[in-house]
This record gives C-alpha cells, structure tokens and sequence, in this order.
C-alpha cells in the first residue's frame, strides 16, 4: 500500500508540476511578448525547450527499437499456443481501429483549422514540400518507388543510404526493379528557417526492429543473447525516460512561453489547442468506451457494463499515475478476483498487452499529427495518412507504459511524414492531461482483451475444482 501511494503521490508531484509549467510558461510568454525581445534573445530563451525536444529525439530510436524487440521475442516465445497468435492479432486490429477512429474524429472535426493556401514563405513557418505522388502504389514514397518523382534528380544525393533498397537505375529514369526504398526523398525533409533538419528513417527502423524481434523469438535460447541485451537496454532507457520526464516541468515552461513568443496569433492559437483536446477526448471516449465494449459483447456475448465494473480500481489508478505499467498489479488483482478470469490467461495476456496494445496512445498520436499538419496549413495526401496510420500503430506498440511516454514515440509519426517536430511543442501544453486519459483506454483495451481471450479459449481447457481453476490439457 505505502508503495501505491508513494508512486501515486510521486505521479500527482509531476502532474501538478506540469500544470503549474504550462500556467508560468503561458504567463511568462504574454509577458515577453510586450518585451519586444530580439530573435537572438528569443532563440537564447527557447533553449532549455529545445534541450528537451533534444532529449526526446535523442531517446525515440532506443526506447522503440529495444522495446519492440524485446518485446516481440519475449512474446514469440510464448507464442506457439493458438492463444498467442489470436491475442496479437486482436490487439495489432483494435490499434487499427483506434488509429482509424482518431484519424475520422481530426478530419471531421478539423481542430487545426481550416486548410488557407496562404504562401507559408511569408509566415516564416518551416517550408515544407510534399512530393507530387507519382507512385500508384499504397503510400508513395516510404514503401514502393515505381517511378522517381520530379525531385529525384540525378543531382540531388540523398543524405542517407535507404535501409532496406531494391537495385534502381540511378540516372533518374524509371526504377528498373520494385525498390522498398524507406528514405525520405530530399524535397520531403522538413526545411526550417536554419537549414534542413534530417527526416528520420523511421519505417524502416520499425520494421526492422519488429521483424528481428519476432526473429529473435524464433530462434528460441540462439537469440537469448541479444534479447537480453535489447531488455536490458530497454530498461536503461527507461530509467532515463524516467529522469527525462522530472525535466519536463522545466522544460515545458520554456517550450510554451518560447511558442508562445513565436506565435502570430497565440489566442487563435489557444482556440485550435481546445478543439484538439476535444477531439482527442471525444476519440477516446468512442473507442474506449463503445467499440472497445462493443467487441467484447459481439464475441463473448456477455455484458461489458459488468465486466467494466469490474475493472474500476484499475482505470482510476490509470487516470491517477497515467502509466500503464504502474496499472499492471492492480489490473491483474480486478481480473482475477473481481471478473474471474483464470490467471494462466491474465498471465500472458495482460503483460504483453501493456507492452503492444496502446490504443489510446495509437489514437491520440494520429490525431496529433493531424492536428499539426492542419495547424501548419499542409494537405496530407492519401498516402501520408496511411504511412500515419502504420506508424502511429507501430510508435504506440514502441510506447512504454510510463508518463507522456506517447510524447516520446511522436516524433516517429511527424518524421515519418516530414513534419516538423519543433510542433509538439503546441500540444505539449495539453498532454499532462490527455496523457491520463489515453492510459485509461490502454488499460480498458488490455483487460477487455484477458476477457474476450479467456472467452475464446475456455475450451482450450478442463474445468476442475470449484470451477476458477482450469487446467490446460498438456498438464
Ligand atoms: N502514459 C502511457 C501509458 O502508460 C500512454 C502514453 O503516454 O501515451 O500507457
């Protein structure tokens, strides 16, 4: 007990440390904004914001790639029962589903406000160039190259080797082969008023690191090695994360005030912030709480206003530390004594549920590089939005289930699509407070899924004793 409340107080400390942040980084900027400052003096001032974007960026490829492969070799293991196999499927849809709901919900609603074709050279905003998608295939650029784009000119040398590439006649005729060339052609690299920051690479990164997990997996005590090693890493890295998060508050007052400063128009501003704060929420809301339950009374026929009931403690203590993994014990304890669910099943189920399935995390990150893309004037085109949807899935699944870990996995999704990242700095201001609620809706997903697996594989065991305990019939 004195752990629980030791934890939820340390959350509460950053939870209120982060409000009080956002309130002095929006008085501090008003302020200085009556200051005239100088473009030196505000890029001085922006500093200790950028150190923290800095840090972010600087955590994004450990965390996913250490997470992603530990995480899908620990379940590989485990995963030679048909429990296993249904389970990730299941999860790998509901994420598909939450990222498509809050890719509806941001387009319906539109927080970022309605597209001008105003020049973006005249507002000073990052100037951005969307290739013209020649390629028929899926989502141009990232995945198939059928035929190099205008910008692709022999003179033009990528900045970096593509991950994975076919073999392609470089003197800019057509591709004599299907390349899956993962690099951001150069007119996709996000140009700021400084130069040209680097687009990451990061389909690739993620589909390497989910594929050489299940690999791993695969390979059974060959792998162990270098399974270790990525959960080892995982775990410095989260150590790190964890100290990174204390510098938020900081960082964050700094961040506001520093956009604030930027702003041309910080009221409009504010409006757009709400708007999107709705439709995150309003996301959440539909998925968590209808389609989510929805699934769970489709498959297993029973009531899900029971089974949620049953669940209570855990979503509070969700919304109380908004971390997932801090959730875990008390979600395990409403499982088992609360809904009766076999503890074989909550076992494996829960766990890896709290490592790759983040709906909400999925949903939120959609909606935010949405909301960015709209907030910046920019039409994504369809294969932008499909290349968001995988790569919202695949952030949410490199997610760990800490605090604002969600913020961390986002700039995967804003690189994926060449948008700045410098923009999360806007939504900064509202995640402590999404952040919690997200978390609710990952942890509703993981214990709505022991449910509805336990359901499935009732008759994959013998019911012995007074009924709770099954009993597989290998043992
Ligand atoms: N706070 C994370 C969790 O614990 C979710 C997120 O940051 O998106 O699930």
């Amino acid at each position: 007990v004195w752990l629980r409340v030791k934890n939820v107080c340390k959350q509460n400390g950053l939870l209120i440390m982060s409000v009080l942040a956002v309130v002095v980084g929006c008085l501090l900027g008003f302020f200085l904004r009556t200051r005239r400052l100088s473009e030196q003096e505000v890029k001085y001032f922006q500093f200790p914001g950028e150190l923290l974007m800095r840090m972010l960026k600087m955590l994004i490829l450990p965390l996913v790639v250490s997470s992603l492969m530990s995480g899908l070799a620990a379940l590989d293991a485990k995963c030679s029962s048909r429990l296993g196999l249904i389970t990730v499927s299941y999860y790998l849809w509901t994420t598909f589903v939450a990222v498509i709901v809050g890719i509806v919900m941001v387009s319906v609603i539109h927080p970022g406000g309605a597209a001008q074709k105003e020049d973006s050279e005249d507002s000073g905003k990052p100037i951005m160039n969307f290739p013209s998608v020649e390629s028929r295939v899926g989502f141009s650029q990232y995945t198939v190259q059928t035929k190099p784009t205008s910008a692709r000119t022999p003179s033009q040398s990528v900045t970096r080797p593509p991950l994975i590439y076919g073999i392609r006649d470089d003197n800019g005729s057509d591709v004599q082969n299907f390349s899956l060339d993962l690099t951001p052609p150069p007119d996709v690299l996000v140009k700021t008023k400084e130069g040209t920051s680097d687009g990451m690479n990061v389909l690739g990164i993620v589909i390497f690191s989910a594929t050489m997990g299940i690999m791993l997996g695969r390979m059974g005590p060959n792998g162990s090695a270098l399974v270790n090693l990525c959960q080892s890493l995982n775990e410095a890295v989260l150590k790190i994360v964890a100290v990174v998060i204390w510098y938020f508050p900081f960082g964050i007052v700094f961040l506001v005030a520093g956009k604030i400063l930027e702003m041309s128009d910080p009221s409009a501003m504010g409006k757009k912030l709400g708007f999107y704060a709705v439709t995150v929420v309003l996301g959440l809301v539909l998925h968590g709480l209808f389609i989510l339950p929805a699934m769970y009374f489709f498959i297993t026929k029973k009531s899900p206003i029971v089974y949620i009931r049953g669940i209570l403690q855990a979503l509070l203590i969700a919304l109380a530390t908004s971390s997932s993994s801090a959730t875990l014990p008390i979600t395990f304890k409403c499982l088992l004594e609360n809904n009766h669910i076999d503890r074989r099943i909550i076992r494996f189920v829960l766990p890896v549920g709290a490592t790759i399935n983040m709906d909400g995390t999925a949903l939120y990150e959609a909606v935010a590089a949405i909301f960015i893309a709209q907030v910046n004037n920019y039409e994504l085109d369809f294969g932008q939005i499909i290349t968001i949807s995988i790569t919202a899935t695949a952030a949410s699944i490199g997610a760990a289930g800490i605090p604002q870990a969600g913020l961390v996995t986002m700039v995967i999704v804003l690189t994926s699509v060449g948008l700045p990242t410098d923009d999360i700095s806007l939504i900064i201001a509202v995640d402590w407070a999404l952040d919690r609620f997200r978390t609710m809706v990952n942890v509703m997903g993981d214990a709505l899924a022991t449910g509805i697996m336990a359901h499935i594989c009732r008759k994959d065991f013998i019911k012995e004793g007074d009924g709770h305990t099954l009993v597989p019939p290998e043992v």
